[in-house]
């Protein structure tokens, strides 16, 4: 551990993964490594907790959830404004250690970093906010209206990809709403949870609300179903695959408690003969090179018309074969390894099944000689009817089907089970307004002239389908953390009955 931002941190010497109400010394569960992808060596060994530990962390938050909800929601803004500012201060270190632990470029690690600042000053916004409507009664002297209360401890299941930003999503609406957090991150990046939890523990110890936002690490089979059948929790907001969402959405409905699922996308990016190309290029190698293709926003087809195909693809291998691969932490890298030899295998495998089926390798399509867990960026030609092209591979393949139109692109960019974010390139209104219409693109994103990934804050962000319907982040997501009551208050001095009722 030579990094000096690991000093930074505070997490040279944590073994801890499990905090409730304080960190957890000698948690009962089994030690993970936390690996470099880019060396395949070891960086630390965190302890992870058991069920028992889980139990610690759930009624710790439990009991935190009554102070808490007593704060007025600016109070509690006004925490959420401070972990805001501790982000700002570590932007640097905490953006470096994503970069080393996840293998995301510096300039995407901090980025992810701003994405938690952003998150921080919307929810303080949204203290001073928290509103209600206030309704028409259809009896004289009467006011009917709605109020937002707060829910309850809410457990937040992460995923490596997004190792600090996707909790930041949570825990700064949920704060402000009123609800403790149990995270529950990826064994993958546990240097990062264990990060963030440090700067959090600053913010909400000192201001005496330690419970307010818990940690526990451990494995799926025993903390992660203790957590999700929890009855305690009456909202559990996962990340990850759409296996995995599909178990936790089930489990959790059997309950009767609500989830909010954010899982697998399989993004496509139309362009259509009009389109600036010189944009589209530029949308496509981010969208499908940028942090080694292991985003649920990465593009993974590319849906375009005839006209431009060929230009667009050489433009494309030309822009490919200046892609920079080596260490994140480099600042002339633009991209890094994939996370381990498990995402290295499945995509090779999908690429042999590309190719079984009919698939075209234009460029890439090799593992890189050299420690860690490098790939080339790919480029598959292929065909709609293809069905690896409609699986989810966490991986940098670009899959480039040709369409004859508008309709033909709009078909295929909904013809897969997933539904989380897709894009247009064209100028012509005609075709991006259709895009954007009930009959144009289903998912829970359409963007026009940028790329499918990328997504700021400020919006809901989540897709349909497959991708679990749930909404994270901006706008009025915050609902989906609070309930919402409905009040009649009776001031007539009479006591009319609705629809006109006569009960005497
Ligand atoms: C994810 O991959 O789980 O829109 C989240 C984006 C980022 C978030 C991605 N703001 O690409």
């Amino acid at each position: 551990m030579s990094h000096d931002f690991l000093a930074e941190l505070g997490i040279a010497e944590q073994t801890s993964g499990v905090y409730a109400g304080g960190w957890i010394a000698e948690p009962g569960g089994a030690v993970v490594d936390s690996i470099d992808p880019s060396t395949g060596d070891t960086i630390a060994a965190v302890r992870t907790g058991s069920a028992d530990d889980y139990e610690r962390v759930a009624a710790t938050a439990t009991e935190a959830f009554a102070g808490w909800r007593a704060e007025t929601a600016p109070a509690r803004g006004e925490l959420i404004r401070l972990l805001g500012e501790r982000l700002r201060a570590k932007k640097r270190a905490l953006g470096a250690l994503v970069s080393l632990e996840m293998g995301k470029i510096r300039a995407e690690g901090e980025g992810e970093v701003q994405e938690m600042i952003d998150i921080c000053d919307f929810a303080v916004g949204l203290s001073r906010q928290l509103y209600g409507l206030s309704l028409h009664s259809e009896r004289p002297g009467h006011r009917m209206y709605e109020q937002w209360h707060p829910l309850g401890p809410i457990g937040v299941i992460t995923a490596f990809n997004f190792p600090v930003a996707v909790w930041a999503w949570n825990a700064a609406i949920a704060g402000v709403c009123g609800d403790p957090v149990i995270w529950k991150p990826s064994l993958k990046t546990p240097l990062c949870a264990i990060a963030v939890q440090r700067i959090a523990d600053e913010v909400f110890a000192e201001a005496g609300h330690a419970g307010v936002s818990g940690l526990i690490m451990g494995e799926d089979a025993t903390v992660g179903e203790t957590m999700v059948a929890d009855p305690r929790l009456p909202l559990i907001s996962a990340t990850g695959s759409c296996r995995m969402g599909r178990h936790v959405g089930q489990r959790v409905a059997a309950r009767m408690g609500r989830s909010l699922l954010e899982l697998g996308g399989n993004n496509a990016l139309v362009v259509l003969d009009d389109a600036d190309l010189d944009l589209a290029v530029r949308a496509i190698v981010f969208g499908a090179v940028g942090t080694t293709g292991q985003r649920c926003t990465t593009t993974r087809r590319l849906l375009v018309q005839k006209g431009v195909a060929a230009e667009l693809t050489e433009r494309l291998q030309k822009a490919y074969a200046q892609v920079r691969i080596g260490n994140p932490l480099d600042a002339e890298t633009l991209m890094g390894p994939l996370i381990d030899g498990d995402a290295v295998d499945g995509m090779m495998a999908a690429l042999e099944t590309a190719a079984k089926q009919g698939g075209e390798v234009l460029c890439g399509g090799k593992r890189v000689d050299r420690p860690g867990f490098f790939v080339e960026p790919t480029i598959v030609r292929a065909s709609a009817d293809m069905p690896i092209v409609a699986e989810e591979t966490f991986a940098p393949i670009l899959y480039v089907i040709e369409v004859a139109d508008v309709e033909v692109a709009i078909a295929a960019n909904n013809g897969v089970a997933q539904g989380l974010s897709s894009a247009i390139f064209t100028n012509d209104l005609r075709c991006s307004e259709r895009w954007l219409s009930a009959a144009g693109s289903d998912c829970g994103i359409a963007n026009v002239n940028i790329g499918t990934s990328g997504a700021e804050i400020g919006g809901a962000f989540g897709g349909e389908k497959d991708t679990g319907g749930g909404r994270e982040a901006g706008s009025d997501s915050w609902k989906a953390y609070m309930r919402r009551q409905t009040c009649t208050v009776n001031w007539s001095g009479q006591l009319p009955l609705a629809q006109g009722i006569k009960f005497e």
